[in-house]
């Protein structure tokens, strides 16, 4: 199985994190090129997107897909464990991020560089991310420590990558994210997780290498 990722992609290290939780290695692979946007890639995932995986004669790209897909396909520790409900709660989290909680924060990095900076984009985009972050208390599990629960699931996988641009990216723009009891618990949790720290600890490198070079453009 051939994973196509690069380094400073929050959805690659996303599905990363999922596989470290799901004791599998696929094969690492930049797209070609070096650029996910280049034609010799998209010949081989239509989207163009990283991440996506390719296992014998099927290509999938969209990193929840790809967990659910790996989760079923390989035995071990459950990325859904638990009830109907359960594993419905865990979607919804994973899906919450995915659609609700990195957009905002993605259409602030066009605002990283000083030159390119636009103040009512910055104040706009920043308060849409704090009010969807600030939702994000209500949905953690309320007894932990993990997202949904005792135990790291897919709703563990998508925050941090988001989480350690934000921490990066807003005091850049003169924010931050204001969290609560629950949300500061469960980082903690998440740091502390050794399967998701050896994923994290080179992340946070390449996003302060990232933000490094857009705080002098
Ligand atoms: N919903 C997709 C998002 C993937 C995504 O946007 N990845 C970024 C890199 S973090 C990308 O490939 N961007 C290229 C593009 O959208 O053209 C997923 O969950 O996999």
């Amino acid at each position: 199985m051939i994973l196509y990722w690069t380094p400073l992609s929050s959805y690659s290290a996303k599905l990363r994190i999922a596989c470290a939780l799901k004791g599998i290695a696929p094969e690492l692979r930049l797209p070609p090129d070096g650029s996910y946007r280049s034609e010799a890639y998209r010949r081989i995932v239509p989207t163009g997107t990283v991440p996506a995986l390719v296992d014998g004669d099927m290509t999938l790209a969209e990193s929840d897909a790809i967990a659910e897909y790996l989760d079923e396909r390989f035995p071990g520790r459950p990325l859904l464990p638990g009830t109907a409900r359960e594993r419905a709660r865990i979607r919804f989290l994973s899906r919450f991020h995915d659609l609700h909680l990195e957009p905002p924060l993605r259409a602030l990095f066009g605002q990283a560089a000083p030159s390119t900076r636009v103040a009512a984009v910055v104040e706009a985009r920043c308060a849409e991310f704090a009010r969807v972050h600030a939702l994000l208390e209500g949905f953690l599990d309320e007894a932990g420590p993990f997202a949904a629960g005792p135990v790291p699931t897919l709703a563990d996988c998508g925050f941090p990558p988001t989480l350690a641009i934000a921490d990066g990216l807003l005091p850049m723009l003169g924010h931050e994210a204001a969290q609560g009891p629950r949300t500061t618990r469960w980082r903690k949790a998440i740091a502390a997780e050794p399967r998701i720290e050896a994923v994290m600890a080179p992340y946070r490198a390449e996003v302060a290498r990232w933000l490094g070079a857009r705080r002098g453009a």
